[in-house]
C-alpha cells in the first residue's frame, strides 16, 4: 500500500502554498496602490473644484419698527478666476427693505469679498416669522445664506387685576402686530388666575398662544410679556375661569 504522503509530495505542496501566499501579497499591494491613487485623485478633484460660501455676521435679526440695522455679508471663493459676485435678497417681512452697499462686489486677490446689507423696517413694518434669503451668484455658481427676521413694534404696559366675580378690570387692549404687551397681573380676589390670548377661538390655551403663569397675589404682580403675532380681534381669558374675558384688537401697523 502506497503512503498517503511522501517527502516529495510534501515539498511540492509547500512550494505551491508559498506561491499562493506570494500571489495574495501581490494582489493586496496592487489593490492598496489603486485605492491610494483613487483617494488621492478624489481629494485633488474635490479640492480644486470651484466653490463659494456666503456668511452673515448675525444668526438672526430682531428689528424695531421704524429703525434700520446693518449686517455684513462675507463671500469666500475657492478656485474661481475672479469677477463680480451678484447679490440679491428675498423673503423680507412686510414693509421691510434691504439694500447692499455694493450689490456686485469684485472678488479680491485672496478670493474673498464683502458687502454691507442694510435692513430698514418702515413705520408700518410687521412680521414675526420671516426668513430672509441672501443669494450670491458668480461664475455660474449660486449659493445662499438665510436669516430669520422678526419685526418688533412698540411696548405697552398694562396693570391688570382679575377676579372670578368681576372678570378683568381692563377689557380692551388695542395694538398692532409686532407690538410688545407687558402685563402686570394681580388677583383681586386671591383666587389663582392665568391670562391667555385665544388666537384660534377655541377658548383654551394652546401651545402657540400667549399664556401667563399662575398668579394669586393682590399686591405683588407677576409680569408677563408677549409679542402680538397675529392681526385680528381676539378674546383673552383666564385659563381657570372662562367668564373672565377681554378683547385684543390687533391691527396691521
Ligand atoms: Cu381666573
Amino acid at each position: 500500500m502506497a503512503p498517503i504522503w511522501n517527502e516529495q509530495m510534501l515539498m511540492t505542496g509547500l512550494a505551491a502554498a508559498r506561491g499562493a501566499k506570494k500571489r495574495e501579497k501581490l494582489v493586496a499591494i496592487i489593490v492598496g496602490v489603486i485605492l491610494i491613487v483613487g483617494i488621492g485623485t478624489s481629494v485633488f478633484i474635490l479640492s480644486s473644484r470651484p466653490d463659494l460660501t456666503v456668511s452673515l455676521n448675525k444668526p438672526s435679526l430682531q428689528i424695531q419698527r421704524g429703525t434700520l440695522q446693518t449686517l455684513q455679508v462675507s463671500i469666500a471663493t475657492k478656485n474661481l478666476a475672479g469677477g463680480q459676485v451678484s447679490l440679491s435678497t428675498s423673503g423680507l417681512p412686510t414693509n421691510v427693505t434691504a439694500s447692499f452697499s455694493n450689490p456686485a462686489p469684485q472678488i479680491q486677490a485672496d478670493g474673498s469679498t464683502k458687502s454691507n446689507l442694510t435692513i430698514t423696517a418702515g413705520g408700518h413694518a410687521y412680521g414675526q416669522n420671516s426668513t430672509l434669503t441672501i443669494t450670491a451668484t458668480t461664475n455660474g455658481l449660486t449659493r445662499q445664506a438665510t436669516l430669520p427676521i422678526a419685526v418688533v413694534g412698540n411696548t405697552y404696559n398694562y396693570n391688570i387685576g382679575g377676579s372670578y366675580a368681576s372678570g378683568w378690570n381692563i377689557t380692551t387692549i388695542n395694538a398692532v402686530e409686532g407690538d410688545v404687551i407687558v402685563l402686570h397681573l394681580t388677583s383681586t380676589d386671591s383666587l389663582t388666575h392665568a391670562f391667555f390670548v385665544d388666537y384660534n377661538g377655541n377658548a383654551m390655551p394652546d401651545p402657540n398662544e400667549p399664556l401667563s403663569s399662575n398668579f394669586n397675589s393682590q399686591t405683588i404682580p407677576i409680569t408677563f410679556s408677549f409679542i402680538i403675532t397675529q392681526v385680528g380681534t381676539f378674546t383673552y381669558y383666564c385659563k381657570y375661569h372662562p367668564n373672565m374675558t377681554g378683547t385684543l384688537h390687533s391691527a396691521v401697523p
